[in-house]
């Protein structure tokens, strides 16, 4: 802030911003701040900075670097954002220390750059490394330790260690502890958990974020607080209120959770000769409300084409169950006796083999959870729904005509079960608001491996049409969508950051609900000038509050 107004000193700066960006093209953002080379202005301020100095030119690359691209590739999760047309940064900075870390966020900021904040990379429209304005990746992949204290049940994790390295380092010291964290373990922390993380013992104890009990965070000066230093309505932003926001969070500290020695999974397979259709609609009565909190059971839903040339659904029930497989069947046969669950559709294994099982690593060493390039990279399109009222069989028949229609295997649909604990969390504790009234969440997904322009608006497209056909049979005014599914079709804020409240509100109430608003106060307090910034960042109000 301080440094902005020592630049701009003659107008508010948030509505400078937005002059600036309605009006220029790229070359004034250039000449308001640093002459026209802030590109070089940048390392010049970083050079000479840093209190590290020595060893922050070794973490700085730029285009004349030969290990740029394929550091910049690297993090990439979605093929569609790794073009040579896409824009590129002018700097990648991959810190190995936290001054350095803010050091990047003063001198973008004296010259004029964007900063686009990168743990993992995985976000679904690839806003940590790209941007419309000239910018800086501030890629956190050498901040990554993980400090596991037993004895207080609680860790220090750093924004760019990965959901499969916390899982690992948790499993090294105890068997019975865990975390609730992600699905897929090359996920990175910072942006997990910015967004909500969910996984499969959510239902037992909510999201990553209802269990982070401190973090540190670069702000938009380059300061770094701590929870007691960045104050409660900050604290509670970041839980939730999506990335590149409110400042580049460093580490955050998680309460570990028990976890008993051995649990119990299973996946089995359904197709329609063997009902599942009868199934999934009746998995939607069961798995939020009836089964316990350690039970959770979600379903993949995709098509396939048989030997015969029939395409059929499979239905895939997975199921994590926080206990012994005895006690599994017993739950199963009372309440979904249905599926037919057998003893010999289960494995009895420690909580952090289920993670590596639930990656579909099984059989590889637990290391293969450290491993950040295991999920292999794809073209996809993904968008997410939530489901209040049961979809009935009849609407279910008329879902499997999409997936027939399409190529086998264009479309995919998980469901993810909610009830347990996410229901008794009141829906403003933290900003992600999906809590009580959700049967399940649905992620929408159509990938494809065929990177042409053809195939690739085809999927898009597909996968447009089928979100619109849905939208009868999922949560309406808001229709709710999880922020760590970004998707910008819901709505985006203006090019290069130009931002009205009105037109934030519309993809912020989907993903945040009545929680937006307090987002905007929070945002508005800490980093009046929009220095954090993407598609979907939330806005500061250009006014005094009201
Ligand atoms: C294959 C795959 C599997 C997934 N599985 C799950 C799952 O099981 N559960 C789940 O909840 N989600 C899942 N997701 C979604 C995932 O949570 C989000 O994409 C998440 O934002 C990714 O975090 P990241 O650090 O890897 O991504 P990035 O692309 O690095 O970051 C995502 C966003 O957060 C910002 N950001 C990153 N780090 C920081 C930081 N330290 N401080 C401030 N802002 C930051 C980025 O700028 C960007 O806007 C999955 C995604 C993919 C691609
Ligand atoms: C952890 O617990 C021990 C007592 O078991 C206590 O002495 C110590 O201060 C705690 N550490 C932290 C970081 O809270
Ligand atoms: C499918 O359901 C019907 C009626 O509910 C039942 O009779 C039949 O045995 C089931 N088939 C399979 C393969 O489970
Ligand atoms: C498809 O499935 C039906 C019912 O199972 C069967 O009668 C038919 O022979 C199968 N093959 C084709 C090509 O339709
Ligand atoms: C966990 O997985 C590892 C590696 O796959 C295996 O060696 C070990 O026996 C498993 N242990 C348990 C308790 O599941
Ligand atoms: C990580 O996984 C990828 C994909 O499976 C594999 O090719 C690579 O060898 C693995 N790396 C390590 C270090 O095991
Ligand atoms: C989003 O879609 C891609 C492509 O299928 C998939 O790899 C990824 O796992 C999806 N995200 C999640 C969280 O399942
Ligand atoms: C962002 C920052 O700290 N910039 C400073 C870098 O150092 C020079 C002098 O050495 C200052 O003028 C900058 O303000």
């Amino acid at each position: 802030m301080a440094m902005a107004m020592a630049f701009i000193p003659s107008l508010p700066s948030s509505s400078f911003l937005a002059i600036l960006f309605i009006f220029s093209p790229y070359y004034l953002a250039y000449c308001a701040s640093s002459g026209n080379d802030p590109h070089g202005a940048f390392l010049k301020c970083l050079y000479r900075n840093s209190t590290t100095a020595g060893s922050i030119s070794q973490v700085t690359y730029d285009q004349t670097n030969y290990m740029y691209s394929s550091l910049l590739d690297l993090s990439i999760q979605n093929l569609r954002f790794q073009t040579p047309n896409a824009p590129k940064p002018l700097v990648i900075v991959t810190p190995v220390a936290v001054d350095q870390a803010q050091a990047v966020v003063r001198c973008s900021r004296e010259s004029g750059l964007q900063v686009r904040v990168r743990s993992g990379g995985h976000d679904y429209e690839g806003l940590s490394y790209l941007s419309g304005v000239p910018f800086v990746i501030l890629d956190l992949i050498n901040l990554r330790k993980i400090t596991v204290n037993v004895e207080n049940a609680t860790a220090w994790v750093e924004s760019g260690a990965t959901a499969g390295e916390l899982y690992y380092r948790i499993g090294e010291k105890s068997n019975s502890l865990g975390f609730p964290a992600g699905v897929c373990p090359t996920v990175g922390v910072g942006g997990l958990f910015s967004g909500g993380g969910y996984g499969m013992i959510m239902r037992k104890y909510g999201l990553s974020a209802d269990n982070i009990i401190d973090a540190r965070i670069i702000d938009a000066d380059g300061k770094l607080h701590d929870r007691e230093s960045m104050g409660e309505d900050l604290f509670w932003a970041i839980r939730g209120g999506g990335g590149n926001t409110f400042g580049v969070v460093v580490s955050w500290r998680i309460s570990l959770v028990p976890v008993p020695e051995t649990v119990t999974v299973s996946t089995v397979l359904r197709t329609l000769d063997q009902n599942a259709t009868a199934l999934v609609h009746r998995w939607q009565y069961i798995a939020a409300n009836q089964f316990p909190d350690d039970l959770t059971m979600r379903i993949t839903l995709q098509s396939l084409d048989g030997t015969d040339g029939n395409r059929t659904m499979q239905a895939y029930f997975q199921t994590l169950y926080l206990g012994r497989t005895d006690d599994l069947l017993a739950v199963i046969s009372s309440s979904f006796p249905e599926l037919g669950l057998t003893r010999e559709d289960c494995t009895e294994m420690s909580w952090v083999n289920s993670t590596l099982y639930f990656a579909g690593l099984s059989g590889q060493p637990l290391e293969a959870l450290m491993n950040r390039s295991s999920n292999a990279k794809i073209y996809f399109k993904n968008k997410s729904d939530y489901v209040k009222e049961p979809i009935s069989e009849a609407a279910l028949e008329e879902i499997w005509k999409w997936f027939s229609r399409a190529e086998q295997g264009a479309l995919v649909m998980i469901l993810n079960p909610y009830g347990g604990r996410m229901g008794e969390i009141s829906e403003s504790v933290i900003p992600f608001p999906h809590r009580a009234g959700n049967l399940y969440k649905i992620q929408h997904i159509t990938a494809w491996t065929d990177g042409s322009a053809e195939v690739s608006a085809m999927r898009v497209s597909l996968m447009t049409q089928f979100y619109q056909f849905m939208g009868a049979y999922v949560s309406k005014s808001p229709r709710s969508a999880y922020v760590n599914y970004r998707d910008l079709d819901i709505g985006k804020n203006g090019d290069s950051g130009k931002t009205s409240y009105q037109q934030a509100s519309e993809w912020g109430r989907k993903y945040f609900h009545g929680n937006f608003d307090r987002l905007v106060k929070v945002k508005t307090a800490v980093d009046p000038t929009n220095f954090f910034r993407n598609e979907q960042s939330i806005p500061p109000l250009p006014l005094p509050l009201p």
